[in-house]
């Protein structure tokens, strides 16, 4: 019988809760957004959408691993307390490691941090939440004294300006994106400002976008605080009785003009000017950031130079107004609660008090607790890689391709002498390290809690009986911590019993008497299995006075520093460590797809969220094309003194000269040179220690392939034998985007070799040649279904995919088909519909701009009402108002 359960989706940090109609037999769900949750009413976007097409059971990980063999719980969990006890009581509890993830539920952080800081007494847990969100933690502590983020979604609909900053909330935080562009149609005051180097969908919205220059936003946000100041746009009581450290913050902010900052940022003055006009002039304004800040190595002054602009107005903790950093994981902000940062102990408390020390030892009741920060995530593979952490857990991330330096990663932990991997799929870049692998339950089967960036603490709820023998991660922690010796403080019968503990831990001694701590759930730390199973979501602080939750902090002007005033922070803006230079001129820009989620494991899946960005690309600036006889289309090889990468050349003015931009996504599983990692700086920000990903060095050049082809199977394939490939999954087809150095001497032997179909299948294959013109295409028919497909050519200039893919939705081919298959071209009078526009309904480029021009639709609403396309999640609307636009 199908049931409906209400759960949250497992990607990004806007946390839209889902109405699930379950059939748990066979094992299928209809996804919906849940209308009554907060953070969405029931929007989607694309990839929440498609959630139903990820919880396959192809590719998952079953069964644990050990050397390659499939084994036992028993045995794989004796084979992971051994290394973790033998290593300790040979070389001492800082030479074991967890690397977790902000991937995480709140309850497997909770015990996967209480095990490694509490009992092994080591702070050798961190996550790729420093990757992520740790200047903004850093950002926060040095301004509130506390990791609080003060507002709340509501305030969108409430703000008079809206500034995105280093966010492309358009394809990363979809809903809440949609419910700005929303609030902008009901309020026609609302302004929306846009900085970002790079022209991205957001700015689809923008009433104004400054396209700064890389790496420049304290220079724009300390001019911004100087503006404000001359022209007596600050709040002097404000400043005076709420906060510290003013007039050294705008002493360091600098006198200079307008002109010299705009220079700075390479802005025009003007759009400058405008920006400040607006800021100074608006009382309800809203600072969104996300990665364009974070991930810097100036990062944490830059969070700061924002919350300072918002102090000197006191524009924080009212509604409609303050900073507010977008998270990006769905538990980016559970992993900060619990204290998953390795310089962080638990419930807002970190090593730098001994009394919180103190306070969480008497409370977890661990003789053993380790009294100073343990390894930031760049640190703990560097000492990987230097043998002093010589076992590591990785725990729900994929650092061979998200790390920065990744090349160094993957040597890391080649030599590690042991490394476990818990995920739920079977094959990553990472597990292909693993001497153990840890088979997790995934989205669809665990149950436990998330934090949203508006610290709304969400359900997810089991939909499906678990995978093979997948277990809950804090199943796995707990059964380590027990064969350590541990089992009284790790008695967990479920996932209710650790939330239930992480809230009292927030309430424990948080008091006047004690000092106060923001994070507060002590309205749960008696919570019954039936209260936590219904769990509605709310927002922390849950407290005596905030029994329901709170929507935002500050109103009452208490912050957690020590004088409980906010603090200004001086900053002076730095150059990039790594600077452009001769050998290395360009910087590398990298970041998110609308339909990808990182490194791709889970949305890969879902071949409709494969369509809309079907390979790795390098978005290049026409001057810098001209100049590094790059042709569009072509490949292009990206160096930097750490690695190299392959890509297809984007020309766009999207992106300033100087600058390339690649998505983050491809893997070694999807491409055979497509994974950023290697290429990207391990610098990182002295304060926080976050990488600095969003600026590296490097230089490119034409990849000289001697030929350029695709090949499409029914079938997957074994990994192309060729410089070059990408494998792209369709509904019914592989997709394999190919380059060589070289050709084989006979293409029709070297198909074969690849597809390797039982039987004899020569006779399958229909075929055509141009040697001279260097064209070699062949077709496998087999009783007339195409079962594979192979064009190549000189050049990438080859026929459009779309329209072969199609033929494999279908058991025969018409025999006209079957004519012009070869041809790459549709017989005259049939339908191709181009490439994926809208992901949600599958509306293609070529059906769009047939509908726009046969029956005049002139607005994106015509185009929703006539094709569905851009009505659902919305995030495709910016190119379909493209395609009205380049109207032929
Ligand atoms: N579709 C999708 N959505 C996601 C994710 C995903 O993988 N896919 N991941 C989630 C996660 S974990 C995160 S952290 C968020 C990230 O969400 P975002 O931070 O919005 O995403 P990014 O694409 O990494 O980077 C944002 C922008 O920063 C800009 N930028 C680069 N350098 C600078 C600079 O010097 N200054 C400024 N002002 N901007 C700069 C880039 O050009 C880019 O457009 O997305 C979440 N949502
Ligand atoms: N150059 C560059 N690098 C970046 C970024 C960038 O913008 N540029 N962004 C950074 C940021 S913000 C982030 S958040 C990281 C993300 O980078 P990663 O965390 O490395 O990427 P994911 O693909 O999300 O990896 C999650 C892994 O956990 C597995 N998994 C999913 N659910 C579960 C579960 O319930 N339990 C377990 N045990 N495993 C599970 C997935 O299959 C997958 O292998 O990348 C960072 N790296
Ligand atoms: S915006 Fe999309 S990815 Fe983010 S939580 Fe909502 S449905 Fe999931
Ligand atoms: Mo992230």
């Amino acid at each position: 019988m199908p049931k409906t359960i209400k759960t949250t989706c497992p990607y990004c940090g806007v946390g839209c809760g889902i109405s699930a109609e379950v059939d748990p037999l066979a094992r299928t769900v209809v996804i919906s957004g849940d209308v009554d949750h907060p953070a969405n009413f029931g929007r989607l976007c694309s990839k929440g959408s498609a959630l139903g097409d990820t919880v396959t059971l192809q590719g998952r990980l079953l069964q644990p691993r050990l050397h390659g063999q499939d084994c036992s719980w028993e045995l794989a969990l004796d084979a992971l307390a051994t290394a973790f006890a033998d290593t300790i009581s040979t070389y001492g509890p800082n030479a074991v490691a967890i690397y977790g993830s902000g991937q995480l539920l709140t309850e497997d952080y909770y015990v996967a941090n209480k095990l490694m800081k509490g009992f092994i007494g080591s702070a050798n847990i961190d996550t790729n939440s420093r990757l992520c969100m740790s200047s903004s933690v850093a950002g926060h502590k040095r301004a509130f004294g506390a990791d609080t983020v003060p507002g709340c979604y509501a305030d969108f609909e409430l703000a008079d300006l809206i500034i995105l900053i280093g966010s492309n909330a358009a394809w990363c935080h979809p809903v809440s994106f949609q419910r700005i562009r929303a609030a902008k149609s009901a309020n026609p005051l609302l302004k929306v400002v846009v900085i970002d180097p790079r022209q991205t969908s957001s700015c689809d919205i923008a009433d104004l976008h400054l396209p700064l220059a890389s790496g420049s936003d304290s220079w724009l946000f300390n001019g911004l605080l100087h503006y404000l100041h001359q022209q007596q746009a600050i709040d002097r009581d404000y400043i005076t009785q709420h906060t510290q450290g003013f007039s050294a913050a705008l002493t360091l902010a600098g006198t200079a003009s307008l002109e010299r900052v705009a220079q700075q940022c390479a802005l025009p003055a003007q759009d400058l000017q405008t920006f400040y006009s607006w800021f100074a002039a608006t009382e309800k304004v809203m600072s969104l950031y996300s990665q364009g800040i974070n991930q810097s190595a100036s990062g944490t002054d830059k969070v700061n130079s924002i919350i300072n602009c918002h102090l000197a107005t006191g524009r924080i903790g009212q509604a409609g107004m303050g900073p507010f950093s977008l998270t990006g994981q769905p538990n980016a902000m559970g992993g900060r609660e619990v204290g998953g940062l390795a310089h962080q102990l638990a419930a807002h408390m970190d090593f730098s008090n001994a009394e919180d020390i103190d306070r969480v030892a008497r409370f977890w009741g661990s003789r053993n607790i380790a009294r100073q920060a343990g390894y930031s995530a760049v640190e703990l593979f560097d000492a990987i890689d230097a043998g002093k952490v010589k076992a590591v857990w990785i725990m729900g991330t994929n650092p061979v391709v998200s790390m920065p330096n990744a090349d160094k990663v993957r040597q890391a932990l080649g030599k590690c002498d042991f490394v476990a991997v818990s995920d739920c799929i079977a094959a990553t870049d990472t597990t292909a390290l693993a001497h153990l692998l840890l088979p997790a339950q995934g989205w669809s089967e665990k149950d436990g809690t998330v934090t949203n960036s508006e610290r709304r603490i969400s359900r997810q709820r089991a939909l499906f009986a678990a995978a093979g023998q997948a277990k809950p991660d804090w199943w796995i922690v707990t059964e380590l911590a027990k064969r350590l010796g541990f089992a009284q403080a790790f008695a967990y019968q479920g996932a209710a019993d650790i939330f239930r503990e992480h809230a009292a831990l927030s309430a424990f001694e948080n008091d006047a008497e004690h000092g106060r701590r923001d994070f507060d759930l002590s309205a749960y730390a008696d919570i019954s299995h039936q209260q936590y199973a219904e769990l509605p979501p709310r927002q922390w602080p849950l407290n005596q006075d905030y029994p329901q939750g709170r929507a935002r902090l500050f109103a009452d002007q208490q912050f957690f520093t020590a004088s409980g005033k906010a603090q200004f922070i001086a900053v002076s803006p730095t150059k990039p460590v790594n600077a452009p230079n001769a050998a290395y001129p360009l910087i590398l820009n990298t970041g998110r797809l609308r339909d990808q989620w990182h490194t791709m494991t889970r949305t890969a899946l879902a071949s409709k969220l494969n369509q809309h960005k079907p390979e790795a690309f390098v978005e290049v600036h026409p001057a810098d094309a001209e100049r590094y006889g790059l042709a569009a289309d072509s490949l292009a090889e990206i160096n930097s003194i750490w690695g190299s990468m392959l890509a297809r050349v984007h020309i766009t003015d999207s992106i300033q000269p100087g600058n390339l931009f690649v998505p983050m996504h491809w893997t070694g599983q999807y491409a055979s040179r497509g994974r950023m990692g290697g290429l990207v700086n391990p610098v990182v920000d002295p304060i926080s220690k976050q990488p600095e990903s969003k600026h590296t060095p490097v230089r490119i050049n034409a990849f000289q392939a001697k030929w350029y082809g695709f090949m499409l199977s029914r079938t997957e394939l074994a990994a192309p034998t060729t410089e070059y490939w990408l494998k792209n999954t369709g509904t019914d087809y592989y997709r394999y985007e190919l380059a060589g150095l070289s050709s084989p001497a006979n293409w029709l032997e070297w198909a074969k070799g690849q597809v390797n179909l039982p039987g004899n299948i020569t006779a399958g294959w229909l075929e055509y040649q141009d040697t001279g013109l260097g064209v070699y295409r062949a077709a496998l028919i087999n009783q007339n279904r195409l079962d594979a497909l192979l064009f190549i050519g000189r050049g990438p200039t080859l026929p459009n995919r779309d329209w072969l893919a199609s033929l494999f939705s279908k058991a025969e081919l018409e025999p006209a088909e079957r004519q012009v298959v070869l041809s790459g071209l549709p017989p005259i009078g049939s339908e191709d519909s181009g490439k994926v526009i809208c992901a949600c309904f599958n509306v293609g480029e070529k059906t769009i701009r047939a509908a726009i021009k046969t029956q005049g639709l002139a607005t994106v609403q015509d185009v929703g009402r006539c094709l569905k396309a851009g009505t659902n999640c919305g995030s495709c609307i910016a190119e379909i108002r493209g395609l009205l636009a380049s109207k032929p």
